[in-house]
Parts: structure tokens; C-alpha cells; sequence
């Protein structure tokens, strides 16, 4: 391609450039080809490119202008600077969620799938699990009032120069129902799962277990936008599965128990 440079160009106004602008995945060698191509080290090689940079040179008496790009990765333009810590805490926080839910919803459907009687049939995952859950829980609560405390100190708040019993107070006020969400599970399931059902009712841990299902595909769909890939395959397949699995999902009331002998 041929441009003629007027004042932005170094050195002579008139000349003609030929622009080569270079493309391409992460470290597929391109700040090394633009300093091949202009017989001199322009661009800094072996670390990431972060920012375009354009550099003028002669090739045979042609004058060339190269324009070297960020790689393209797998999730979106390597450019870690648009990253901050709130950002690295909030996709972090969802990562572990995801894998958490990705293991309650196993554990789920596999206690399901193992009990015909649905009262008194027995999986051992159905306590076992929710022993391993219940830290988790205590763990997600500190993880969410993290990413609060680092989207709130990005924004430059003074009151968050340092934690305190106000960016704690906020924090609770601003994520209330998760919270609470998060102490009932710990202080209320945990204890009546482990110790007040006398075995029974494994099958229901197991339906409560899979009603995580979802969280994964929403945990995903919402780190595809933070990284500005709404528009992308990748997200639209995560909605459209999302939607499969709500849909598909089979009630429990194909299993069928005469509760009434237990009441
Ligand atoms: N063996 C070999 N190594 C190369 C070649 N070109 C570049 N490299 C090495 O590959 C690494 C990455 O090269 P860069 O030129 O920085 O790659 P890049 O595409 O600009 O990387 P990003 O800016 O991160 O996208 C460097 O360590 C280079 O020395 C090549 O043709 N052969
Ligand atoms: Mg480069």
C-alpha cells in the first residue's frame, strides 16, 4: 500500500512511502521482522508490544514506513495496561467460582443420578461436599469485599487509602443479599445438611447442589465482557449453552417416593 506523507513525515515531505504495517498472534516475531525490514533495532523485541510504533527507514532507495502492532491473543490484544488490580481481583473472584460451582453441580448431579428413593437413599458426597462448600463460602465473602475495596480505591476514593470499618460498612451495604446469601448457607444449610436431617434426603442436597449449574456460564459471560468480547464466538456460544442447560435441565420430579411413611 502507498501513502504520500505530508508534514507528519520526518525529512522529506514529497517522498513516497511504502507502509508496511505488521500483524499477527503474539510473539509470531514481528517487532524482529520490522527491525530486519529496517536494518536497525526500532523495536523493542522479546518483550510484549503494548502500543503501535511506527519507524521510518530505506530499503534499496525505497522509503518504508513499518508500523508494528500488539499481538493478537487468544482473549483479546495484549495490553496489560488497561488491566488494574480491581480488574485482576473481580476475574480472579469469578475463576474460582466458576470452579467451585463447576464442582457443586457435579457433586449434584451425581447424588441425584445415584438415588432411587429419594428420602432415604444415601451419597456420601452429600455431606462431604458441603464441608468442603462451607469454607468456600467464608472465602468468597473476603474475595467480593477485595474486589470492592480495589474498584473503589481505582476510583480514587480517599476512604479507601486503607481498609477500615467504613470500606467494610459499604461493602455490606452495597452487597447486602449476596452476604447474607453467603452467612445463611454457612450458619443455616451447613448445620441442618450435617447434623438435623438424621441421613435423610440426600436427594435434595444433591437438586440444591445443581441449581449451581448456571454460575459458571454466567461467571464466563460476564469476564468475556470485561475483556470486551460481547461481540465474540466464544461469548455467544457460552449464552447459547447457558440457555440449552436451563432448558434441558430435567425436573426432579421424574423420581417418585411415597414421603408421607417419613412425616
Ligand atoms: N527462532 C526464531 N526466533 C525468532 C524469530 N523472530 C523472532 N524470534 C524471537 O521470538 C521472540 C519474540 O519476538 P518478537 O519480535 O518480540 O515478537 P512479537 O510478535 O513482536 O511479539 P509481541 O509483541 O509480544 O506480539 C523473541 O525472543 C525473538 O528473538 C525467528 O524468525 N526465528
Ligand atoms: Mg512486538
Amino acid at each position: 500500500m502507498e501513502f504520500r506523507m505530508t508534514s507528519s513525515l520526518p525529512g522529506q515531505h514529497s517522498d513516497l512511502v511504502l507502509w508496511i504495517v505488521l500483524l499477527g498472534r503474539r510473539k509470531s516475531g514481528k517487532s524482529s521482522t520490522g527491525n530486519s525490514i529496517l536494518g536497525k533495532e526500532e523495536f523493542a523485541t522479546g518483550k510484549k508490544t503494548t502500543m503501535s510504533e511506527r519507524h521510518f527507514g530505506s530499503v534499496d532507495g525505497q522509503r518504508v514506513g513499518v508500523v508494528d502492532t500488539p499481538g493478537w491473543s487468544l482473549f483479546s490484544l495484549a495490553n496489560p495496561e488497561k488491566w488494574k488490580d480491581a480488574d485482576v481481583a473481580l476475574i480472579s473472584e469469578r475463576m474460582v467460582s466458576s470452579i467451585h460451582a463447576i464442582m457443586a453441580s457435579t457433586s449434584g448431579v451425581l447424588i441425584v443420578a445415584s438415588c432411587s428413593d429419594i428420602m432415604t437413599d444415601r451419597h456420601r458426597l452429600a455431606t462431604d461436599f458441603v464441608l468442603f462448600g462451607a469454607p468456600y463460602m467464608a472465602y468468597d465473602i473476603y474475595a467480593m469485599y477485595q474486589v470492592h475495596y480495589l474498584s473503589e480505591q481505582d476510583k480514587g476514593h480517599e476512604a479507601y487509602k486503607g481498609h477500615s470499618l467504613h470500606t467494610v460498612t459499604k461493602f455490606l451495604h452495597k452487597d447486602f443479599l449476596l452476604v447474607l446469601h453467603h452467612i445463611a448457607l454457612i450458619t443455616i444449610f451447613m448445620p441442618v445438611t450435617l447434623f438435623l436431617r438424621r441421613g435423610l434426603g440426600d436427594f435434595f442436597i444433591g437438586c440444591f447442589l445443581t441449581t449451581e449449574l448456571s454460575t459458571p456460564f454466567v461467571s464466563i459471560g460476564k469476564v468475556l465482557i470485561q475483556l470486551g468480547l460481547q461481540d465474540s464466538t466464544l461469548h455467544k456460544i457460552n449464552v447459547s449453552t447457558f440457555f440449552t442447560n436451563k432448558f434441558l435441565r430435567t425436573p426432579p420430579s421424574t423420581k417418585t417416593t411415597d414421603i408421607s411413611q417419613y412425616v
